[in-house]
């Protein structure tokens, strides 16, 4: 798989170069690349950036040099004939990453990373852009931050985790939070008791179905309380009693395959 970013920091995509992602680069299972936005620039100022037509606060990215950085980019892919890479364009007004969504760009050959700065890059860019590429922008959630480098780290790290052969044992994926729709279960480790505080009984018997069943109990425990929204996205058809149950305690009835919080059904008149 290969990754490409697009940057006028390219110093910002340091970390790339450690931990698991590095030593996947290394070992031949990603390729990445980190080009540098001003280096197709041609005036004295290197200039990236001009005012918004229409007015309004801040700068937009002027899209000459985007072009000409993509076009290299597009024109060196690996992709085979037909198909095209995937431009990621990371922006606060994209469609929200995922664990999904990691999966589905983790199938991908060629993924480009087009960070912008200041108030965002020239509309015109994404609809040129998508004669080579399937343009996605995308959002890390609903929050601003001051460009796309902070968020390409992470859906990176967050893509680059499930190349097969990245993360050394593959297990840790099938566990761990999202993997299911719910919140991961709590975890505990020596000593079992530890100033004043013991590990759930049940973890030190040895039972797999019984240990199994409370880790379930407690992921959707968790989830109903941190995450209500996750509760009502779950496929519920398929649980068993015994999770059913707990769905029930914690508050919600199903209703056509979906946990419905019981308070919200509203009694006609
Ligand atoms: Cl992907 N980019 C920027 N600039 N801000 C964000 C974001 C992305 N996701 C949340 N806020």
């Amino acid at each position: 798989m290969r990754f490409d970013v697009v940057s006028i920091f390219p110093e910002y995509l340091a970390p790339l170069d450690l931990s698991l992602i590095g030593k996947a680069r290394t070992q031949g299972l990603l390729e990445l690349a980190v080009h540098d936005l001003r280096s197709h620039t041609v005036d004295r100022h290197r200039t990236v950036d001009d005012t918004p037509y229409g007015g309004g606060a801040g700068m937009v990215m002027k899209a000459e040099p985007w072009a000409q950085s993509l076009a290299q980019i597009a024109a060196a892919s690996p992709v085979s004939d037909g198909a095209k890479p995937t431009l990621i364009v990371p922006s606060p007004a994209g469609e929200v990453f995922n664990q999904q969504l990691a999966y589905e760009l983790a199938a991908e050959e060629h993924l480009v990373f087009a960070c912008g700065r200041y108030e965002g890059i020239d509309e015109r860019v994404l609809e040129w852009a998508a004669e080579e590429y399937n343009v996605r922008p995308v959002s890390l959630g609903d929050y601003v931050l001051n460009g796309g480098e902070v968020a390409v780290l992470a859906m990176v790290e967050a893509i680059g985790r499930l190349i097969p052969g990245v993360v050394g044992n593959p297990e840790s994926l099938v566990e761990e939070s999202h993997a299911d729709g719910l919140l991961e279960y709590p975890v505990y480790t020596k000593p079992s008791s530890w100033r004043g505080r013991d590990v759930p009984e049940v973890l030190l018997s040895g039972n797999h179905g019984k240990i199994a069943k409370f880790r379930k109990e407690l992921q959707l425990r968790r989830t109903a309380v941190r995450r209500p929204d996750l509760i009502a996205a779950l496929d519920v058809a398929a649980f068993s009693k015994a999770d059913k149950n707990v769905l029930w305690e914690l508050g919600y009835a199903i209703v056509n395959g979906r946990a419905v919080q019981r308070d919200a059904v509203v009694e006609p008149d």
